[in-house]
């Protein structure tokens, strides 16, 4: 059973998303990972960026098995077939018409399709496609994706205005400035390198889980 918008809403407060890159010597994500969710974090994305397919099904499979365990949604970047043959709650993808046609087609209409916008026409695109939610940004400048477009407030307000499907904010979000983000109307934040590059993911998630409350809560 898919959840109902109410509860993807809900799931966006600390929106994480997996980065091998920063792993140290001797770590594993599946190790970082489980602290993470131990911290708080609410929905769990698999973003592999060099593993091949076989290897991205192993990785899900451990980490599926972790987000069952904290009862938090967990979905496959891009791999949609990854994301089938492991039963995944979902997949992220990016701004294609195409892509969610066949994302949808294979995975039923029970399972979480993320979408990314970088600007309102891709916002409401993804929304009358029928995607569960948007991840919308950059919302801050980033190293971690380099082709990421950059969002003024005004633009994220704009696009929460504009659709009624969940909205993530995404992109060089940091302790730091996160509550910048109040009164844009967005349900949660979406980090990468502010948890998995930080020096203690465990708090950097605890820390992020309780900023995220207090953006949405206006
Ligand atoms: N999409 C837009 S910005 C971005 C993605 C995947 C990168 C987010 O990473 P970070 O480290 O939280 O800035
Ligand atoms: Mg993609």
């Amino acid at each position: 059973m898919k959840l109902d918008n109410e509860a993807i809403k809900k799931s966006m407060l600390l929106y994480a998303i997996t980065d091998r890159s920063w792993l140290k010597e001797g770590q594993t994500l599946e190790s970082v990972v489980e602290d993470v969710l131990k911290s708080g974090a609410t929905f769990l994305q698999l973003r592999e960026k060099i593993q091949g397919h076989e290897e991205i099904v192993e990785t899900a499979k451990n980490l599926q098995e972790l987000c069952k365990k904290y009862k938090v949604p967990f979905v496959v970047n891009d791999d949609i077939m990854a994301a089938k043959e492991i039963d995944a709650d979902g997949v992220h993808i990016g701004q294609s018409d195409m892509e969610y046609t066949r994302a949808r087609e294979i995975l039923g209409p029970d399972k979480i399709i993320g979408v990314s916008a970088g600007n309102l026409e891709e916002a409401k695109e993804a929304e009358r496609v029928g995607a569960d939610y948007i991840g919308v940004g950059a919302v801050f400048h980033t190293n971690t994706k380099k082709d990421a477009t950059s969002l003024t407030m005004e633009d994220l307000k704009e696009i929460c205005e504009s659709v009624s499907i969940p909205v993530v904010g995404i992109g060089g979000i940091s302790i730091d400035n996160a509550l910048e983000l109040k009164g844009a109307g967005i349900d949660g934040i979406c980090v990468i390198s502010a948890i998995f590059g930080s020096e203690n993911p465990s708090k950097s998630t605890k820390d992020l889980l309780n900023l995220s409350k207090k953006i949405i809560s206006e």
